[in-house]
């Protein structure tokens, strides 16, 4: 089994993304596990185009999307990307776009189709905090979800994807003492749980995994 891993470059004024330092630091192949990983830049419209491309190229036969959400205590596993961009900040090409359909016409929603309780599970036997995540915001990484699955769906491929958000690291919050954090190590080891997860489960356990507001 082939597995692409995407992360972001650092933006938003942080020096790195600890979703891109985890990512380089999963391990390339382990029990047939086959790991790609490609860099994509945090800007509306090129980071889909570069992950498109990998896919095309690599036709692997899953995607797990990496990205930070600062303020978050767990690995979250996203349910859904909706089919808008509402930019609180600008991305690193200085686009701020407000209240704009992602593919103007699509879905306004679609799932993840990896095995996200069966992730958040496997992430927790590691002992490490994991949830479903019922918004992946409507900044990038909610845009990159949905322009990969949309991307997936319109060319018909048999491709599994979608993404995980990850915390700070620690030397994120030195200066924000009570922002939540997860070192680098467990997080590198939460995708790894998350990856074997997609890896054994074709489909998805049932698990509760919802929220009450
Ligand atoms: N996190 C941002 C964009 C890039 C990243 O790593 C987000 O959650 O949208």
């Amino acid at each position: 089994m082939k597995i692409l891993l995407t992360a972001f470059d650092p933006f938003g004024g942080h020096s790195t993304n600890p979703a891109l330092e985890a990512v380089n630091r999963v391990r390339s192949q382990s029990d047939g596990i086959e790991i790609i990983k490609k860099m994509v830049p945090t800007v509306f419209g090129d980071s889909i185009q570069a992950a498109a491309a990998e896919i095309d190229a690599a036709r692997p036969d899953a995607v797990l999307c990496v990205g930070l959400a600062g303020g978050s205590s767990a690995l979250c596993l996203e349910r859904v990307a909706i089919n808008i961009d509402d930019a609180l900040i600008p991305d690193n090409q200085g686009n701020q776009p407000i209240d704009r359909p992602i593919v103007p016409g699509g879905p306004a929603a679609i799932f993840s189709t990896l095995p996200i309780k069966a992730m958040v599970q496997a992430i927790q036997q590691a002992g490490l905090p994991a949830q479903v995540s019922n918004s992946a915001g409507t900044f990038v990484c909610n845009h990159l979800m949905y322009g990969v699955l949309h991307h997936i769906q319109s060319q018909r491929l048999k491709i599994r994807a979608g993404f995980m958000h990850v915390p700070c690291t620690p030397e994120q919050t030195i200066h924000q003492p009570e922002r939540p954090s997860m070192s680098l190590a467990n997080i590198t080891l939460g995708i790894e749980a998350a990856v074997a997860a997609i890896a054994a489960h074709e489909t998805d356990i049932l698990l509760t995994g919802g929220a009450l507001y």
